[in-house]
């Protein structure tokens, strides 16, 4: 029988993850999946900080949640079955976090990932796993891979690498090394020459590895699944002479290849360390080539030259195939691996129809574009809000005197005091105790053709009555005889007797910058006439800056004809009401929260109560009716 201490990965064998590691977690899933593992081999995380939750990951193509525990003590307490733990902690914390691992007898093989946690720790954690009979991989780690069954975190690298080196089913060949990237170059080797990898080890390269090469090859002697036994060892220690005994006293009787790495080392002076930490030979007897001539005097068989491995390997399969010790074995398909969209984009294989399209401003560069142009040359050139202005609304660079009208616009129109209906609403909404968003928005949906949004309007009605021929007199004429009211003309409180200097500011600002300001003219025709009419009826605010924009349109030099239009049907005028007059709505909530202004109520003597009788009879209707009466 086959215990776990034995063959600690199965196809059922399920892991914790200690650390937030989602990218390994979903290779493991995408592994699992590939190897048709009927559930995931992650049952969930282990992560001290930021209270307990789900993450979001892929079973195959579709999406799956796994939990994320707080304490190993809950993890271990929802999930009794699991077995095994990959333990992503760093070498500050991994001593501790193992520790407590080790508190819990369900856990019976963790992985350490960690690269420099202090010998003396990692021999005081090896101590103490074995006094509990637990198999530690690590530290120093990748960890390995039983192909079909389980992989320790990022084991094998990228998934097309796991399937060319068809680690999703099992072969016969089982390995153990000390560097993930040696196993992956085992694991390419093994594929080719032989029918693939059972299982495969790397034990990590520091001095004191929680389990050594014999504790490895003990295991997959006794497991009936692996027929080929292969090691890669290296310059420096002595466990490589373990393998040799145990071949030599009858300990292991399945065929091993062995290579020991690092025979390159005598071609230099001095002694040599490699890039592991246990990779120096402190005697001769640690050396690569004293090595592999023992396992070779063993009755291991060691190639003349690392390049010589798979050729040697492809032999002794022929050889076992031949004397019935494998069976051959019948090629699964390949399966598919589903690839992360993001991956799939970045290697040009997939393509979709964007949902958006932006061409105003790109987020995606180093630095920030406004259509184009880089934030930091924005503040080079000193283009001023106007010129942001132009290029986020309009794409495009326009004349100074343009940014400088555009400024200007922002600032006559920041405020015109608390009593104008939107600052109005800005204000009761701030003392009902909403936030600014809240209060700065009620003020905003006031803006309407009656107040502050009669920009476009205007515009639209001047331009055209302009472009039509019609003479301001007739143009008059025609919106009186449609009940229309020409918007842009008139003012609750300014009249040619008080008028607004704001307009004023406009108009001789336009008249003197402007190329052209045929609209402005054909508007201030018109006020005469209506301010004829009434006092009040002059150009206000908004027509004054709604014609003047037309003629910065037409005339600028920027826009073609098309183009000009084409703003003022779209409704951009009135943007620049809303976007100045934010400026003010802001100031007024934030004047009211400053005063510690209460809830408003409206005065009752400010409101004229009336029944619905009292109504009819004012209006001359019979009460409830609705029908006209006859007024007597
Ligand atoms: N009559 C502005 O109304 C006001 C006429 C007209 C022909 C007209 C009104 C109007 C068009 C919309 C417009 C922007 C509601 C205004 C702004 C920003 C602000 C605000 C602030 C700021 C004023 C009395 C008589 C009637 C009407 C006639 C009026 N307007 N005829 N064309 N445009 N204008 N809005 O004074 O014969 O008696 O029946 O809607 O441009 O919002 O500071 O407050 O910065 O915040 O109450 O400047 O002009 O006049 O409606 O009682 O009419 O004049 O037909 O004639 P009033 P009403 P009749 S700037």
């Amino acid at each position: 029988a086959v215990d776990s201490t034995t063959v600690p990965f199965t196809n059922q064998s399920r892991a914790f993850i200690y650390g937030m590691q989602p990218r390994a977690v979903q290779g493991m899933l995408d592994f699992d999946f590939m190897c048709k593992r009927e559930r995931p081999s992650v049952a969930c995380m282990i992560y001290p900080f930021g209270g307990h939750h789900v993450q979001k990951f892929y079973w195959g193509t579709k999406e799956t949640l796994l939990p994320v525990y707080t304490s190993i003590e809950e993890a271990c307490q929802r999930f009794p079955d699991v077995s095994i733990v990959v333990n992503f902690a760093s070498c500050r914390s991994v001593f501790e976090s193992t520790r407590e691992l080790l508190q819990y007898s369900q856990l019976k093989t963790i992985a350490i990932i960690a690269e420099g946690v202090p010998e003396r720790r990692a021999r005081q954690l090896l101590w103490e796993a074995k006094q509990k009979d637990v198999l530690i991989i690590g530290p120093a780690t990748v960890g390995g891979i039983k192909p079909g069954c389980f992989k320790i975190g990022n084991t094998g690298g990228m998934m097309d690498n796991i399937v060319s080196s068809k680690l999703y089913r099992q072969g016969s060949v089982a390995y153990v090394s000390k560097s993930g990237g040696m196993s992956n170059e085992l694991n390419n080797i093994i594929s080719r020459s032989t029918d693939g990898v059972y299982e495969g080890v790397a034990i990590g390269g520091d001095r004191y590895p929680g389990s050594t090469f014999i504790d490895h090859m003990l295991r997959y002697e006794a497991d009936p699944g692996a027929k080929v036994l292969v090691l890669l060892g290296e310059v420096g220690g002595v466990e490589e002479y373990a393998i040799a005994e145990a071949v030599k006293s009858g300990k292991i009787t399945k065929p091993v290849v062995a290579w020991c790495i690092g025979t390159c080392a005598k071609m230099f002076t001095t002694d040599v360390q490699f890039g592991h930490a246990g990779s120096f030979a402190n005697s001769d007897a640690e050396t690569a080539e004293a090595k592999n001539a023992a396992l070779r005097a063993a009755g291991v068989i060691v190639p003349e030259t690392f390049e010589d491995l798979p050729q040697v390997l492809s032999q002794l399969y022929k050889d076992l195939l031949a004397k019935g010790t494998v069976q051959p074995l019948r090629e699964p398909p390949t399966p598919k691996i589903p690839i992360d969209y993001s991956w799939a984009q970045e290697l040009g294989l997939i393509r979709k129809p964007a949902s958006f399209i932006s061409t105003i401003c790109d987020d995606r560069g180093q630095e920030l574009l406004y259509a184009g142009m880089a934030i930091s040359d924005v503040f080079k050139e000193d283009i001023g809000i106007g010129g942001v202005l132009s290029l986020l609304w309009f794409k495009r660079r326009l004349p100074a005197y343009a940014g400088k009208f555009i400024e200007m616009v922002l600032m006559l129109t920041a405020d015109h005091g608390p009593a104008v209906s939107g600052a109005h609403n800005t204000i009761v909404t701030a003392r009902a105790g909403k936030d600014l968003i809240s209060s700065l928005v009620s003020g905003l949906l006031t803006i309407g053709e009656r107040f502050g949004g009669a920009l476009d309007g205007a515009a639209q009605m001047f331009s055209q009555a302009y472009d039509q021929g019609l003479t301001p007199q007739e143009f008059v004429d025609t919106m009186r005889k449609k009940h229309q009211l020409i918007l842009g003309i008139g003012h609750k409180i300014k009249s040619r007797t008080n008028p607004d200097l704001r307009v004023a500011m406009i108009k001789e600002f336009v008249l003197s910058s402007f190329p052209s300001c045929d609209i402005l003219r054909y508007a201030m025709e018109v006020e005469k006439i209506t301010t004829s009419k009434k006092d009040n009826l002059i150009l206000n605010v908004d027509g004054a800056v709604g014609v003047a924009f037309v003629d910065l349109l037409r005339s600028c030099g920027a826009f073609s004809r098309d183009e000009a239009e084409e703003y003022i049907k779209i409704g951009t005028l009135n943007g620049l009401f809303v976007l100045g007059r934010s400026i003010g709505f802001i100031g007024h909530y934030l004047d009211q929260k400053r005063l510690k202004q209460g809830l408003y109520r409206h005065p009752w003597d400010d409101i004229s109560y009336m029944t619905p009788e009292q109504e009819a009879m004012m209006l001359g209707v019979e009460s409830g009716s609705g029908i006209m009466g006859s007024g007597g």
